[in-house]
């Protein structure tokens, strides 16, 4: 416990020390304080995974604490067979097939380096859609969250202030 507060905070002072980026009037400090975000945030282990994708939109911060105050966490895919597991709950579960939700991976910390939630754990089994990651700036912001579109499961890059659908994922004890 004490080294995951110790890596938690690591990462919550280079979240504060190397982006200043202002997302609307608040910096990622702000956000990240405001919706108590300082959660290891990361699916421990196992085989099977519960998903779930609750009912409200959120930016992708309040995502993140929406699923750790449920006892999950933000979904991350880490293996061709995560894919084929979200992509069969998706079929009997989502909503329009074209729809797109949150997941974990984000590029906060470090630009172009997409790590899931706010562990240091790196998104290495990238997907991105043709032509993304672009980190595009919109009204000042730059898009540093994930979102997955459920029908081809293609990652884009988007603006975490952006209200969407999200999904929780809790492996199965
Ligand atoms: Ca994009």
């Amino acid at each position: 416990m004490f080294l995951l507060t110790i890596a938690v905070l690591a990462l919550f002072g280079v979240l504060k020390n190397s982006n200043a980026e202002i997302l609307g009037n608040q910096t990622v400090r702000d956000i990240l304080l405001k919706n108590k975000c300082l959660c290891p945030c990361g699916a421990s282990s196992g085989l099977w995974k519960n998903f779930l994708i609750p009912y409200s939109e959120a930016n992708w911060f309040e995502a993140v604490s929406y699923c750790s105050e449920i006892g999950m966490s933000i979904l991350q895919i880490s293996s061709k067979y995560d894919n084929k597991d979200l992509q069969d709950w998706l079929n009997e579960n989502g909503e329009e097939s074209a729809a797109s939700y949150w997941i974990g991976a984000n590029d906060l910390a470090t630009s172009g380096v997409y790590r899931w939630g706010l562990t240091n754990k790196r998104a290495s089994l990238t997907q991105w859609a043709s032509g993304e990651p672009n980190s595009a700036t919109i009204r000042g912001e730059i898009e540093h969250c994930v979102e997955i579109r459920a029908d081809t499961l293609e990652w884009n890059d988007s603006l975490c202030s952006k209200q969407l659908k999200f999904i929780c994922e809790k492996f199965v004890e």
